[in-house]
């Protein structure tokens, strides 16, 4: 059985002025002289966890992790300027430079895979292997099935939660009216909004929700990156040339060995996108966990991950 590898501290982190505005947050862990992989966090602005360090064997991995443009404990917090799609895969690419790595495993869940695929399909030279879990390309039929009309339908609980905030005049698109009070000048207007935004994705992640989760969603100090930053990509469909691109790219990686981890009962982001990526993708090792949800906590998402970073060691 895969389980967790041990908690353990980095070896060093540091920042990197990104731009004239960003100053990103960086770690790495595990072994200094050990395999390169940099994991790349959900979200948008979801942060990262210590949680994340244990999916890779620190004897064998030497792990990068960073806080995208304007969360975790990037500089300045909740910033939308300048935070586009291109901006993190050039950031990528600066702390690839910045660290002397020529290749390197590519991790990324949810928004992470969407990062990943914008990453390698712009590098592919750069990458050794694609660890993906919980597909998300940023289409309108899939903000629209977890912010408009899909989830609801499983989920209509939290989505009252989630409709509460918004006048019923304004109902006929949600993400605009969020959009609206995410950037509001005043504090508390942006701080309902983002509690009740996060609420929402927290409670949905999982098969089995739990209150620790759904803590960690409602604090303020996470909610309000998460929130501003989830909006303002989505607003702005991921920044892509058209919302096929992920899939229109494909040839870029087909010869990158990669897998896709999808849990079947995935809500947030639906196993039809990583269907139709494994579509286009018939090289991808597709692996569908029957009894999971979205997060990457979820058991069997989190030992067949781990099956996988262990599986790539060897690359
Ligand atoms: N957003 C999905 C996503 O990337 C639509 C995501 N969901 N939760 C997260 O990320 C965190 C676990 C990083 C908070």
């Amino acid at each position: 059985m895969n389980h967790l590898f041990p908690p353990i501290e980095p070896f060093n982190e540091f920042k990197l002025q990104v731009s004239d505005l960003h100053e990103i947050h960086l770690q790495q862990s595990g072994n200094p002289a050990g395999k390169p992989a940099v994991f790349l966090h959900g979200g948008p602005g979801g942060g990262i966890e210590p949680i994340y360090r244990q999916y890779f064997d620190p004897e064998k991995w030497r792990l990068i992790l960073f806080d995208q443009r304007g969360c975790g404990k990037s500089k300045p917090f909740a910033e939308l300027r300048e935070n586009t799609t291109w901006d993190l895969v050039a950031d990528i690419e600066k702390i690839r430079e910045q660290l002397g790595i020529n290749r390197w495993t590519v991790f990324g869940g949810s928004w992470g895979s969407t990062l990943a695929l914008a990453y390698s399909q712009s590098h592919p030279e750069r990458c050794t292997a694609l660890i993906l879990r919980g597909i998300f390309l940023l289409r309108k039929s899939e903000l629209n099935w977890f912010y408009q009309d899909g989830a609801s339908h499983i989920f209509p609980d939290a989505w009252d939660k989630y409709l509460e905030l918004i006048p019923e005049t304004e109902r006929g698109d949600l993400l605009a009216a969020y959009y609206k009070r995410l950037t509001d000048d005043d504090p508390e207007v942006r701080l309902a909004a983002a509690r009740a935004w996060s609420i929402w994705e927290g409670s949905t992640s999982k098969l089995h929700p739990n209150k620790l989760l759904l803590d960690r969603f409602g604090k303020s100090q996470f909610a309000e990156a998460f929130a501003r930053i989830e909006c303002h990509y989505f607003t702005n469909g991921g920044f892509l040339e058209s919302e096929d691109q992920l899939l229109d790219n494909i040839d870029r990686i087909r010869h990158i060995p990669a897998v896709i981890v999808q849990g079947r009962y995935d809500v947030v982001c639906p196993m039809t996108t990583a269907w139709d990526l494994q579509g286009v993708w018939p090289e991808v090792d597709f692996q569908v966990i029957p009894d999971a949800g979205h997060s990457m906590s979820e058991p069997g998402i989190l030992a067949k991950l781990i099956e996988y970073t262990n599986k790539y060691s060897d690359l």
